[in-house]
């Protein structure tokens, strides 16, 4: 026996989608009063999930997969075809595997120097001009960073155009007409770029140091001992290269926090390190980024009572997860205090995905992102002084991803 999913009515909810955004699934588990419900999106059944307990059961690898989840729009923009996303089973472990091998502590380090050489390059520039964009910026400094950390070598010229291109890749799976096609050209520019550094390598005529994503992801072989195919090494290497320049996002929303949150720059002024933590992961918890994540049901299965059917599409909301009443108090005011003595959770705090790193598909730069945030926190807390001019710091609840609509403008930079 088993209970009916709450179901919304409707032929197609997808309008209700783009007009509710990121809070598409939280108002109906609210006014539904349930953490799972059914609807139409994309013109398919499917079921949307939020809260602790249901991401639990979103990241049991024997109830969901990832095989034809994620919308073509999506694959063909952000992912890329047969990328870590979509695989499941062993062929995602052992993927997995080698994007792990990536995040030793030591070439973390090693992006942080990076990082950190690249603020300061910048500062430089930026004392001789009046005002900068700070997302535009940001997006360079941590382009170059990620093109050294990977071994991707580009020209000086090409780098804005990559830049932009990477941007528009995270900015362009849910945007519509030129918007959206703007990320479908430059995946196809960035996948062709990168397939030529493959070929090099393979042919000799680079040698990118051992410790890089180039290097590794062309020399990785398959289960079956074939070393991947070449588009399948561009996919993988696009998926270190892009999500670190969209780091640029999480860093504006840093500063239109210390902005928000004057009283925050006091504590963390007084830090020795561990506050700097608690700002980031409240910054990652409050701040709406990645809406949520698409699997299919793998084989049928019975939870609370209600009958999930083998393919059914299915979402998990990460945005209202983390703004869940259940897991936290007052979920929608910003205090970096709560993460005091907060014990953990891998199903409760999910802005990158959540359960285990290895076996499941939580992010694989989740530690990169942190460190990343911290070290550039500490540069405009402790490198620079600037003022913030007035200008239209407001982002939207339904644009997805969403970015402060000024991209924050800052001015008077001045090194300490
Ligand atoms: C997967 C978010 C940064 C590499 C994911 C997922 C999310 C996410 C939501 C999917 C989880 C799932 O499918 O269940 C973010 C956000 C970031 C970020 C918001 C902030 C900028 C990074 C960075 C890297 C990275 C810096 C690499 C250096 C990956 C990879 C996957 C992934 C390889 C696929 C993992 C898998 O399928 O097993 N990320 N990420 N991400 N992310 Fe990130
Ligand atoms: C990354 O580049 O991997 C990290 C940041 C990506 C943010 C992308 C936000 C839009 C995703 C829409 C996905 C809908 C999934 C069904």
């Amino acid at each position: 026996m088993s209970n009916t999913i709450p179901r919304e009515e409707g032929m197609d909810n997808t309008l209700s989608l783009l007009r509710e955004g990121y809070k598409y699934i939280l108002n109906r588990r609210r006014s539904f009063d349930s953490n799972v419900f059914e609807t139409r999106l994309l013109g398919k059944k499917a079921i949307c999930l939020g809260g602790k307990e249901a991401a639990e059961l979103f990241y049991d690898s024997e109830k969901f997969k990832r095989e034809s989840a994620a919308p073509n729009r999506v694959v063909q923009t952000l992912m890329g075809k047969k990328a870590i996303q979509t695989l499941d089973g062993e062929m995602h472990k052992y993927r997995k595997e080698m994007f792990m091998s990536l995040m030793s502590s030591d070439n973390v380090e090693r992006l942080k120097k990076i990082v950190k050489e690249q603020w300061v390059a910048s500062a430089e520039r930026w004392e001789q001009k009046n005002q900068i964009i700070l997302y535009e910026e940001v997006q360079q400094i941590l382009c170059i960073a990620a093109c050294r950390w990977a071994g991707v070598q580009v020209q000086e010229d090409e780098l804005k155009v990559l830049a932009n291109d990477l941007e528009a890749l995270y900015e362009s799976p849910a945007a519509l007409g030129p918007d959206h096609w703007r990320g479908r050209n430059a995946r196809n520019r960035v996948e062709k770029l990168v397939q030529e550094l493959v070929g090099m390598v393979r042919d000799g005529e680079i040698q990118p140091s051992e410790h890089t994503a180039l290097y590794k992801f062309t020399w990785q072989r398959n289960l079956d001992g074939e070393l991947l195919d070449t588009e399948t090494v561009a996919v993988e290497v696009i998926n270190i290269l892009r999500p670190i320049v969209a780091i640029s996002v999480y860093i504006n929303f840093t500063v239109l926090a210390l902005h928000h949150y004057p009283e925050e720059r006091k504590k963390l002024a007084a830090d020795d390190g561990k506050y700097a933590h608690m700002f980031i992961q409240e910054v990652r918890r409050y701040y709406p980024f990645f809406p949520f994540v698409a699997a299919r049901v793998k084989q049928d299965f019975i939870w609370k009572d209600y009958k999930f059917e083998e393919n059914t599409l299915t979402f998990l909301d990460l945005y209202g997860t983390n703004h869940d009443p259940e897991v936290w108090e007052n979920p929608d005011l910003f205090n970096p205090q709560r993460f005091e003595d907060w014990e953990g959770s891998p199903f409760g705090f999910i802005p990158q995905g959540g359960g285990e790193y290895g076996m499941g598909h939580r992010c694989a730069g989740e530690w990169v992102t942190i460190e990343v945030m911290k070290e550039s926190l500490d540069y405009l807390m402790n490198g620079i002084d600037y003022d913030m001019p007035n200008q239209d710091l407001m982002y939207s609840m339904t644009s997805i991803p969403s970015i402060p609509h000024s991209k924050v403008i800052i001015q008077n930079i001045k090194r300490l």
